[in-house]
């Protein structure tokens, strides 16, 4: 037995005895997973042999869910599925891969890369950007898997830890404009980002071709994770108030930077936050995060790996629907988790200081930084970076990426920063983004802070359209809001093919949520900033009853809100839905109307 596995049972019965005073954890049985990471070898499964195996497009069963921690995913092509079927051929299997870039940020050189590779190597042809300032490709072959990882390792990049049961990428504010402290925050990010990667080599001799390194029970290959790694996904984000594009009380562990004087000085602590949920589940459920309180910045590293190691020893490994930190928290309790994590941590919580927290949105065009330098930020719809009739947005990038001097950020809001661009290399630079269709569309105060995740064709749980659905749908809205008077303001619009909530859908203002084709549930009532939960308000409706519904909503707004009261705000004030205060009881409370 490993020491974490030891200290799992006794934690678990402390901790159960600390939460009820007198009750002993049950021991559960384990889930499939927990198996599959036991016999993975640190995470080497048979997925050399699968590899080399030509006779079919995909994995085995198991290793389909180790490839995850290698950052990739076994897909089909949805749209092609019946007709493969009736040709009686297997799916069209095909692979996303999604890297993890810290922070969003990456050079010219490395854009370079990932473009020829997106050329080359895939079959969608695109790049996609995601909501947590990354980017995946689509339509890898298997026999391309190894030559893609190579590609992205000969520009320093990599996909390990993108997906699986451990700490993913590290969101972190984008935006150069306080160029100080933004780069304070940046630090810590790589810092969560690098100390919390699988140690295992197994990526880099599947992948790489590195020589094999015997491993043997009694190696600390994991000093952190240990064999069985987490129990579930893990997600952290630095937050630089009162920006909140990362939306940070939607993360496992969120750090909001506290400054002095324009310096960093430490962090307001949030953990406990997640969006997925299951319909009809009422177990699950969405939640954001707790506020803990204040550490320094010094400190960070002692909390992060105190709560990591918390949830590996107390999260549920039985049931993985309730694995996430939010349900270890709820499960405990607020104050027997923040004991436990301060006794790991060998520092208390300070009180939490007072910040502001602002908008979720990207701020769009050129801004000048306190360095002089300028920074523009483009607007990409759905994240799809493509060549598209009229908008060859990847050849723009490309040839913006030829001449550029600065980085390149991505945003959490599936956008692209070109950064740190000085006075002289402006105009060109702009001359390149407009003729590439990459500028020069008005975009709404709506459209500008509404995502969507990726959905149909790829995504495998997808219960309806939203990443191809989505502009047309917000069309329709942005015509609403002229309508009544009022489209110079923003309201936040996110809609998902399904309850896992991968465009954050449950913290918008207007949530729409896949339920089957061409039907959503719309969630009303989140507060702009991001630090309220919506609730459901229609259940399983089509376009025109959602157009419907917010024509009316949006009626009655313009003639009853109150100064500069934001539309979220008000569908709680009217009742149309209550407010969520605490997510485990009020999330699935029935409202009149659903
Ligand atoms: Fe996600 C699963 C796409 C951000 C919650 N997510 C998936 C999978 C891999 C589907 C699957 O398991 O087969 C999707 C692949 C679709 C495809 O074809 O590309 C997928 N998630 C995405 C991305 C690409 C959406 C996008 O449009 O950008 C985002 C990639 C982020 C990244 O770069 O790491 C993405 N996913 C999120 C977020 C948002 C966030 O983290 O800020 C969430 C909600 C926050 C959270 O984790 O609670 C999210 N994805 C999920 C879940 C539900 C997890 C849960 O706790 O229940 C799943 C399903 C699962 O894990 O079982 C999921
Ligand atoms: Fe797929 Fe659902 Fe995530 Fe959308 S929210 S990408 S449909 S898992």
């Amino acid at each position: 037995m490993r020491r974490h596995d030891v200290l799992h049972s006794k934690e678990l019965s402390e901790a159960a005895a600390m939460s009820d005073g007198k009750s002993v954890e049950k021991e559960e049985a384990l889930s499939v997973n927990e198996h599959l990471k036991t016999d993975s070898d640190f995470l080497r499964g048979t997925i050399q042999e699968g590899l080399d195996t030509a006779v079919t497009g995909s994995f085995s069963e198991g290793d389909q869910q180790l490839i995850k921690f290698h950052g990739f995913y076994q897909q089909d092509d949805r749209d092609l599925r019946n007709e493969r079927k009736e040709q009686k051929l297997e799916p069209l299997y095909s692979f996303m891969l999604r890297a993890r870039v810290a922070g969003g940020v990456c050079s010219p050189e490395q854009w370079l890369g990932v473009d020829e590779i997106a050329s080359t190597l895939t079959s969608s042809n695109s790049i996609r950007l995601t909501t947590r300032q990354t980017f995946q490709y689509h339509g890898i072959s298997k026999r391309n898997l190894r030559t893609l990882i190579q590609g992205l390792d000969s520009k320093a990049l990599d996909s390990i830890a993108a997906c699986g049961d451990v700490n993913r990428n590290v969101m972190c504010n984008p935006n150069p404009v306080e160029s100080r402290l933004h780069e304070q925050a940046y630090y810590w990010a790589k810092q969560l980002s690098d100390q919390y990667l699988p140690r295992t080599k197994a990526y880099a001799e599947i992948w790489l071709g590195d020589d094999k390194v015997a491993t043997s029970e009694g190696d600390d290959v994991e000093p952190v994770y240990g064999k069985t790694y987490l129990p579930r996904k893990f997600k952290m984000a630095v937050a630089v108030p009162p920006d909140n594009d990362v939306d940070v009380y939607t993360n496992d562990l969120g750090f909001v930077a506290v400054a002095e004087e324009g310096e960093l000085v430490g962090f307001n602590l949030v953990a406990g936050g997640g969006m997925g949920s299951t319909h009809g589940e009422v177990q699950t459920f969405p939640r954001l995060a707790d506020d803990f309180g204040f550490i320094k910045a010094e400190d960070t590293l002692k909390f992060a790996e105190a709560v990591l190691k918390v949830q590996r020893d107390w999260g549920n490994r039985s049931n993985r629907k309730l694995s996430r930190l939010k349900y270890t928290i709820v499960k405990y309790g607020y104050d027997a988790f923040k004991a436990e994590v301060e006794k790991r941590a060998g520092v208390k919580f300070e009180p939490k200081r007072d910040v502001v927290i602002g908008d979720r949105g990207d701020r769009y065009g050129w801004i000048k930084g306190v360095d002089n330098k300028w920074h523009l930020t483009l607007f990409i719809e759905g994240g799809r970076i493509k060549d598209l009739p009229g908008q060859p947005l990847q050849t723009g990038l490309r040839e913006i990426a030829k001449i550029h001097k600065g980085d390149f950020r991505m945003t959490s809001n599936q956008n692209f920063i070109i950064a740190s661009v000085a006075q002289e290399d402006k105009a060109e630079i702009e001359a390149l983004a407009r003729s590439h269709g990459l500028m020069g569309k008005l975009i709404t105060e709506t459209r500008g802070r509404s995502i969507a995740c990726v959905a149909l064709p790829t995504c495998a749980l997808a219960m309806a359209e939203a990443e191809r659905y989505f502009p047309d749908f917000l069309s329709k809205v942005e015509s609403l809001q002229e309508k009544h008077g009022f489209l110079d303001q923003g309201i936040v619009i996110r809609m998902t093919g399904c309850p896992n909530g991968c465009a954050r859908p449950f913290a918008a203002e207007i949530g729409l949520v896949g339920k089957a084709p061409g039907r959503y549930n719309l969630y009303l009532g989140a507060s702009f900033e991001g630090t309220r939960l919506n609730k459901l308000y229609r259940e399983n409706i089509q376009e025109a009853e959602i157009l419907s519904e917010l024509d009316s909503l949006f009626a009655r707004y313009v003639a009853e809100r109150e100064e500069a009261e934001t539309f979220g705000n008000f569908t709680v004030r009217i009742g149309a839905v209550s407010a969520v205060i605490d997510a485990a009881k009020d999330f699935h409370e029935q409202h009149n109307h659903a």
